[in-house]
């Protein structure tokens, strides 16, 4: 049987290849079977949880349009739309966060990270936007949510929300639990300058990451800049324990070549990084470059990218506003 999938990015620019290989590739797969229903969301209202230029995040939202078109999602067969366009995630937050507890929610390692040492001047969203992220997704009886492993932990307080939410209105079965999909390999790609670190967005150094629009040469750059370590390459999958560089770039490569680590270690078993480097730069530029300029392609086309939004949001307002609606009458409304 088919599945109902509904998952969501930040439009907040350098969607980089963490999240194609932790969540975007995986949004491909699920969208090329024709048997799942899709929506994935441009999740604005997440963004604003940290300072966004207004004029940047408008630029941001095209560009997650246009990224997950260029990676093979039909926005034919697939919803796509913008969180904010649709008033029910808002409104489906609020009564959920009555639902939730200040104890689930002290407990999310993302919150802690993000707020680092000056929690106190952390946004009132940023510590709840879980609660936010429960509703997107129980709003459309989503039955699996694909995702990196960081969101592994919001996605438990999903189903503990909605599992609350039945129990406390006696509704069996009302919000959907839903399932979460996470690769077993390679669902945490690291930093290029620091193996110990998720890459993300927000890093200073561009260094870190490979973006969805460099191009070739920033790409082959990248590689060779890598942290690595001062030893050949591991000829067993177990050095790569302690050595999370090596882990990180070798994870890269048998993702993206379809592999495995095991594979792949014995592939460049005792060879030097510059040649390992110089075949994961090919593999990289295959994948990424025509992604990146087809992205390009796709934002000279403005009107082409608000089309999908509006068009998604009116299917999303169709199957959410049912759902809120029923939300309101149980809870007393
Ligand atoms: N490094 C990663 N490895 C694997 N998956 C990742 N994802 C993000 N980073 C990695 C997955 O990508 C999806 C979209 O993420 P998001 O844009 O909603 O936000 P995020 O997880 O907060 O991404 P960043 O890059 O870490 O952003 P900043 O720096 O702004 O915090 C999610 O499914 C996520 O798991």
């Amino acid at each position: 049987m088919g599945k109902k999938i509904f998952s969501g990015v930040q439009p907040t620019g350098n969607l980089h290849l963490g999240n194609y290989l932790g969540a975007i590739k995986n949004f491909v797969n699920l969208n090329n079977d024709n048997e799942n229903e899709c929506i994935f969301c441009v999740v604005d209202l997440h963004a604003i949880t940290v300072k966004q230029d207004p004029k940047e995040l408008k630029k941001n939202i095209r560009e997650t349009v246009a990224t997950f078109v260029a990676s093979g999602i039909d926005p034919k067969k697939s919803i796509i739309f913008n969180q904010s366009a649709v008033a029910a995630h808002a409104e489906g937050a609020w009564i959920l966060s009555c639902v939730a507890r200040m104890g689930w929610l002290n407990r999310m390692t993302q919150f802690k990270e993000k707020a680092g040492k000056d929690k106190e001047k952390a946004s009132v969203g940023l510590y709840s936007y879980p609660v936010l992220m429960a509703a997107d997704i129980l709003l459309y009886d989503a039955s699996h949510v694909p995702v990196g492993d960081d969101q592994k932990q919001h996605l438990e307080l999903c189903r503990d929300i909605a599992q609350k939410f039945n129990n406390d209105f006696e509704i069996e079965n009302f919000l959907q639990v839903p399932e979460p999909l996470i690769q077993k390999e390679f669902s945490r790609i690291m930093s290029l300058k620091d193996g110990s670190k998720k890459m993300s967005k927000s890093e200073l150094s561009d260094l870190s990451r490979i973006n969805l629009t460099d191009t070739k040469d920033q790409i082959v750059n990248k590689i060779k800049k890598a942290k690595t370590d001062p030893l050949p390459m591991p000829k067993t999958v177990k050095e790569l324990d302690e050595r999370l560089e090596a882990k990180n770039l070798i994870g890269i490569y048998a993702s993206l070549t379809n592999s495995n680590l095991e594979k792949s270690v014995e592939t460049f078993a005792g060879k030097n990084f510059s040649e390992f480097k110089e075949k994961l730069s090919e593999v990289l530029v295959g994948k990424i470059e025509p992604i990146s300029l087809e992205i390009k392609k796709l934002l000279d086309n403005q009107s082409y990218l608000d089309n999908i939004l509006l068009e998604g949001a009116e299917k999303a307002n169709l199957i959410s506003s049912k759902k809120i609606k029923k939300i309101k009458e149980i809870v007393g409304f």
